[in-house]
This record gives C-alpha cells, sequence and structure tokens, in this order.
C-alpha cells in the first residue's frame, strides 16, 4: 500500500491527495492507484507540488499523450509545447489571449472533433481572493434525469461551437478567423459513454449551439433545460486556488467553468498539460451546421394557408 491519504473535498466530485511528491517518478501500482482515484473523484487537487514544467509534464504523460497546444501556440511555455500558460499576464507586451480563458462551462476542446480526456493545471500565481474554478459531474447530471428523459436524449447529437467561447471576440481577431477557419462546428453524442468506467454522462455546455434534427425553439429549450440541471450547486466543486496546487481533472464526465471573480490586476498564472482525448465528435457540412429550421418552415406554411 502506498501513504496516499485522500479528503473528499465535494459530495459530488473532488478529493485532496496527499502523501506523495510528483516529481519522483512513479511506479506501475502507484499509477495505477492514482487512476482509480481519479475515476471515482473526477477532480483530484494534490496541494504543495511546486513542479518545473519538465516535472509536471512527467506527471502529466502517465496518464495519456500529451496535446502539444496547436491552437495556441504562441501562449504555449517557451520550452515546452506541451505547457499552455493560462494568465492574465501580458506576453511578448500584449494582451494574452488566455487571459479569459474558460469563462463559460464546457468540457475542454469540445468545439473539436477530439475532446481532451483529462488536464493537469498548476497553479504558479494567484490573486489574493477569487480566481476560483468550479467543476461539474456530469454522471450526476445525467443519472439524476428521469428515465424517459434520458431514454429521450440517449441518441441525439448535439453541435459544439468554438464561437460560443466566452469572451472570444476580446482576443486577436487573425487568431479568433483561424480559429473559426479551422474548427467549424462538431457534433458529439449528447450522452456519452465513460471508456474507462462504462457509466454514462451528460456532455453539454454553454459552447452548445443546438441539438441535431431539433429546430432552434426546441434545441433551446431543452439545451436551457439541461444546463441549468447539469450546473446545478449539487453537482459542482468550487476550487480555491493555493499556489503549488495541481488540479487533474477527468474531462470525460466533468465540465468547469473558471470564474472571473478577482480583481484582474493582480496576475494569475496557471500551467495547464492537456490529454489528448479519443475521436467522439464528427464534422459536419456548413449547411447542417444550422439547426433545422422547421419552425420558420411551419410559420411559412400557416401565412400561405
Ligand atoms: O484557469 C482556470 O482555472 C481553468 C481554465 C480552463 O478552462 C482550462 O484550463 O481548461
Ligand atoms: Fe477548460
Amino acid at each position: 500500500m502506498s501513504d496516499l491519504t485522500i479528503r473528499p473535498l465535494g459530495y459530488a466530485l473532488g478529493a485532496e491527495v496527499t502523501g506523495i511528491d510528483l516529481r519522483k517518478p512513479l511506479d506501475a501500482a502507484l499509477r495505477a492507484e492514482i487512476n482509480e482515484i481519479w475515476l471515482r473523484h473526477l477532480v483530484l487537487v494534490f496541494p504543495g507540488q511546486d513542479l518545473s514544467p519538465a516535472e509536471q509534464i512527467a506527471f502529466s504523460r502517465q496518464f495519456g499523450e500529451l496535446d502539444r497546444h496547436d491552437f495556441q501556440p504562441r501562449y504555449t511555455h517557451p520550452d515546452h509545447r506541451e505547457i499552455l500558460l493560462i494568465t492574465n499576464r501580458p506576453i511578448d507586451g500584449k494582451p494574452s489571449d488566455t487571459r479569459n480563458t474558460g469563462r463559460n462551462w464546457h468540457t475542454d476542446l469540445t468545439f473539436t472533433t477530439r475532446s481532451a480526456k483529462g488536464a493537469l493545471l498548476l497553479c504558479r500565481e494567484r490573486p489574493p481572493v477569487g480566481g476560483d474554478t468550479m467543476f461539474a459531474n456530469l454522471y450526476l447530471a445525467y443519472e439524476t434525469l428521469t428515465p424517459r428523459m434520458r431514454s429521450f436524449i440517449d441518441d441525439m447529437e448535439a453541435i459544439h461551437d468554438v464561437s460560443l467561447v466566452k469572451g472570444i471576440e476580446q482576443r486577436d481577431p487573425e487568431k479568433v478567423a483561424e480559429l473559426k477557419r479551422t474548427n467549424p462546428p462538431v457534433a458529439h453524442p449528447l450522452v456519452r459513454l465513460h471508456p474507462e468506467t462504462g457509466r454514462k454522462s451528460l456532455l453539454p455546455g454553454q459552447r452548445v449551439r443546438g441539438i441535431v434534427g431539433l429546430s432552434e425553439g426546441e434545441s433551446a429549450a431543452l439545451l436551457g433545460f439541461l444546463n441549468e440541471h447539469a450546473q446545478s450547486p449539487e453537482f459542482v466543486y468550487r476550487h480555491r486556488w493555493n499556489v503549488h496546487d495541481l488540479v487533474m481533472w477527468d474531462n470525460r464526465c466533468t465540465q468547469h467553468v473558471a470564474l472571473p471573480d478577482f480583481d484582474q490586476s493582480q496576475p494569475r498564472l496557471m500551467l495547464r498539460c492537456s490529454l489528448q482525448g479519443e475521436v467522439t465528435g464528427r464534422l459536419i457540412e456548413p449547411a447542417r451546421a444550422r439547426i433545422d429550421d422547421r419552425e420558420t418552415l411551419m410559420q411559412q406554411l400557416a401565412a400561405v394557408a
């Protein structure tokens, strides 16, 4: 047995893990134990881990292939493409485009066909108050729906759209145009199966434009309900950061939001490694990206009649 101590931080998800120095290599048994704790608590907080970028990368790699952050190459660590800098500190003398990362409820990279498996975020600098991150358990969001609602939505697909990333219009317009061009809307299952636990979870979020096959009105009503439900306080853990917290979340069954509840003149600096996920989405043709607007059609028919 290892010396790990696990302290649950929230009813729905989140656990603090102590009794480990993440700078040291993990053996297979310890790796398996951490993975098992991760699958159980979905968000792990390892406090007091003063890791160098190379150490953070080495630990993160134990849990999957690392992303090289091709979306935001200007904001990666100068010596390590695997580390993304999420900060309000200026970069190359310009406001950082990552200063408002994650400002609406989302699951990472769902605007690509291959949303992330997970992420490991290390706090380097934080404001005196605020700058919290909230995480929600999407297994519970699914399991607490009625059987009737579950079977209604089980085989639906949702359209995820990068242009719904909150605050995207405040970023460098050229980069945003490129981001939109290279990331046309994609459809992901609204209910997904976790590849390791086999449990179903909901995949909602504020970057979802609509549901394939539903009218705009139907989509808006259903998504409004599902989003409100999935953000219920009883499914949420709110993390108040300390410097040297390493937080590791399972992106396959959670969503999160980074709160702008702090004085933006105070520096916040987070270093992120992202674990590559499996392909679960599909590109949809631009014409199909629009929701089938049956409502407009019905109105036109009514006007003719
Ligand atoms: O800055 C944070 O707290 C989290 C930002 C975010 O959404 C992410 O790193 O995926
Ligand atoms: Fe995120």
